[in-house]
């Protein structure tokens, strides 16, 4: 009896778990961010990552590569041409499908004389890249709007090139697989608000295996539910694969800065469990350290049922830096979370800081007795993370966080202050220089901004009279 109650268990739980554990069928990596491209090099490990991380597929699509999107009817010039042929090898050796993507909709002529020569142009780009031993294309439809933030496109004109496109193509090469692409209103509340019929003439009128990507039911949103997801796929009637904006970070450029300020070095999270058909993860212009998010995202794409957050983001980074990982956790807790005036994705920056921050300044202002030494074990933990980091970090990862890193020293040491500030009930004469400091470098490098940074605003704010 007791055996045999053993073996059911250990069959359904067998049984359960391969029902359950589906990959999504097409999974990877879309370099689709805004700003300088990665390298050749960088590419081609990433092909590495993917097969040890079981994602099968990379969508080439940088927008600042001109001559996937401003320039689009160029061909690539030789040298281009060549380091992309070895590109696609690589892919293939490791058994990523390469996806190659072209984004001609700034200025595409679908009708009339021009409407031909652009096809035909397009088709010869494709075309070139097919003699690479690519089989599978896109062609991306976003990003497409005018002055004042409208877009003018024609959802049926779209979509009827799309289809005479994929025609052609597997007219021509029996091989090539369905399109992949990503329309003008590619995010739900988008799609939604439906502008001229855009949404409703676009997915009436494309052929039924294009795969169709959006985003969420934002740009950069938190997270897709379950719910969400169907509601988006019955406005397309059809599975919907997703392009997921996490962790790219190419919309935290601020002014007077040189690069993106943040840094995503949280876990994929809140995807869909179920029916995704396609998923890509896009990346940071920091190559290595997109690569934390990017091995959570392989868990969740390998088995979106039983995707487990903490243990993914836990596991890549132990995997990824061995015993510097209890440091770079320390870090990247104050770096998960990303936030705009449009934008909102990743788990909340060190919410435990936040929570001992936030307590701490209630109970100053309330006179009650406060203890500090939670807060304080936080800060020393920062401090000494920042430090063992900036000095042991691999030179290639630290040159994408050293500015981070430095940022993080100083809130760690100003935090510091604000403690021993909040102890005295006066404001400790160098608090406020610090952060000074520390404003002059955010165009460049911002983190905590709602957890150990803030705690020093708050601070000066109670204590400064
Ligand atoms: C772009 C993408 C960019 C991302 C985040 C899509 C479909 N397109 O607003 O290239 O990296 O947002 O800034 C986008 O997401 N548009």
């Amino acid at each position: 009896m007791k055996f045999l109650a053993m073996a059911a268990m250990i069959l359904s739980a067998i049984l359960t778990s391969t029902a359950s554990a589906a990959p999504v069928p097409l999974r990877g990596v879309i370099e689709g961010f805004y700003g300088t491209p990665w390298n050749f090099e960088q590419r081609a490990d990433l092909m590495k990552f993917c097969r040890t991380h079981n994602l099968n597929a990379y969508v080439y699509a940088p927008k600042d590569d001109p001559y996937h999107r401003e320039k689009w009817r160029e061909p690539y010039p030789a040298e281009k041409l060549a380091a992309l042929k070895k590109l696609v090898s690589t892919a293939n050796k490791n058994g990523v499908r390469f996806i190659f993507a072209v984004s001609p909709g700034l200025d595409l002529n679908y009708s009339g004389k021009k409407g031909e020569e652009d096809f035909a142009l397009l088709m010869k780009k494709l075309d070139a890249v097919y003699n690479l031993g690519v089989r599978y294309f896109a062609i991306f439809f976003d990003d497409l709007k005018d002055d004042k933030g409208r877009h003018h496109e024609d959802g049926k004109r779209q979509a009827d090139f799309l289809n005479k496109l994929q025609e052609n193509l597997r007219e021509k090469h029996f091989d090539v697989e369905p399109l992949l692409t990503v329309p003008t209103e590619y995010y739900r509340q988008d799609m939604l608000r439906n502008v001229n019929h855009y949404t409703e003439d676009f997915a009436a009128n494309l052929a039924e295996n294009i795969v169709v990507l959006y985003t969420g039911d934002g740009v950069v949103c938190d997270g897709i539910s379950d719910a969400e997801f169907q509601a988006a796929c019955e406005i397309y009637n059809r599975d919907l694969g997703i392009w997921w904006n996490y962790p790219v970070n190419d919309y935290t450029m601020t002014e007077g800065g040189n690069r993106n300020a943040k840094l995503a070095l949280g876990a994929i999270e809140k995807l869909p469990a179920r029916n995704v058909q396609a998923i890509f993860f896009n990346p940071m212009g920091q190559y290595e350290l997109s690569k934390i998010a990017l091995a959570t995202g392989a868990v969740y794409a390998n088995s979106p049922e039983n995707y487990d957050t903490d243990k993914a983001w836990d596991n890549a980074l132990s995997e990824q830096f061995g015993t510097l990982a209890p440091a770079m956790k320390i870090f990247a807790l104050h770096s998960r979370h990303m936030e705009n005036s449009w934008a909102k994705v990743g788990a909340a920056d060190a919410p435990d800081f936040e929570d001992a921050a936030l307590v701490a300044i209630a109970n100053i202002r309330a006179n009650r007795y406060t203890d500090f030494s939670a807060l304080t074990a936080m800060i020393d933990d920062m401090e000494r993370a920042a430090d063992t980091l900036l000095k042991k970090l691999p030179r290639k990862i630290l040159a994408e966080c050293k500015p981070q890193l430095e940022q993080f020293k100083r809130i760690a040491q100003a935090d510091r202050l604000a403690v021993k500030s909040l102890r005295t009930k006066s404001l400790d004469p160098n608090l406020k220089p610090l952060r000074e400091e520390i404003a002059k470098f955010e165009p460049d490098a911002i983190l905590s901004e709602k957890a150990a940074l803030k705690f020093v605003d708050d601070t000066i704010n109670l204590l400064d009279r």
